[in-house]
């Protein structure tokens, strides 16, 4: 066994202890979509594993716990995160990945802080695991995720746009508040689609 993949293990039985199971077994099937996504788009599969696995370490408490644990921390957030506290576990979790579980890497800290809102000009990393987030074998209620699985092996920016698309409409729907990063996102990636609609019409 390869010294990467000790490390991915002892990961792994931590997070089987601290998640629950559906938690644990989606964490597993974010890390394959990553590498599949990394194999898709020549992107290192170490850290795609990595990020994919940890994405969602912050997820082993309920919302209003995460967030005394951010204040207990000191860790940064915004009031409007506050009030959207269903991102709060993406903070809560870089900051565990960085200072429990050892991750220096700024790339797999970036994926995991963004991958529930997203944010404009993302990674490369920072995009696979926010799709693979969406993706993943294991989710069935996005009424999209067929054509979703399809687009990212296609074009990760247009698979962002459309994500970020269907999530703002579901968001609406559901009444609760946005974050701002979330709608910051969507007008990055939206423009990127525009422009790309129009370049295509040009070499028409
Ligand atoms: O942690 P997961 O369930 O795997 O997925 P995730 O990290 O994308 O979190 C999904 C939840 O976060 C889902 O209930 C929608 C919510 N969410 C995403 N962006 C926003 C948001 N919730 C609010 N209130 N505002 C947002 O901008
Ligand atoms: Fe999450
Ligand atoms: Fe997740």
């Amino acid at each position: 066994m390869t010294e990467a993949f000790n490390l991915i293990s002892s990961y792994r039985r931590n997070l089987e202890m601290k998640l629950d199971p559906m938690r644990y077994e989606h964490s597993l099937s974010v890390s394959y979509t990553c590498m599949n996504l990394a194999m898709r788009y020549g992107y290192d599969m170490e850290k795609a594993e990595l990020a994919g696995l940890l994405h969602d370490c912050g997820k082993r408490y309920s919302d209003d716990i995460i967030l005394k644990k951010c204040r207990k921390h000191n860790i940064s957030f915004t009031p409007e995160e506050e009030a959207a506290p269903a991102v709060l576990h993406a903070n809560y979790g870089a900051w565990l990945a960085q200072n429990k579980y050892g991750i220096q890497d700024p790339e797999i800290l970036s994926a995991i802080l963004y991958h529930t809102t997203g944010r404009p000009e993302m990674s490369m990393l920072e995009k696979i695991v926010y799709i693979a987030d969406y993706i993943e074998p294991r989710r069935y209620k996005a009424a999209d995720l067929p054509q979703m699985r399809k687009l990212a092996y296609i074009d990760l920016d247009e698979t962002m746009y459309e994500i970020l698309k269907g999530t703002l409409a579901y968001l609406n729907k559901k009444s609760g508040k946005i974050d701002p990063m979330t709608l910051k996102a969507f007008d990055y990636y939206q423009e990127l689609h525009r422009k790309s609609v129009l370049a295509k019409e040009l070499n028409d």
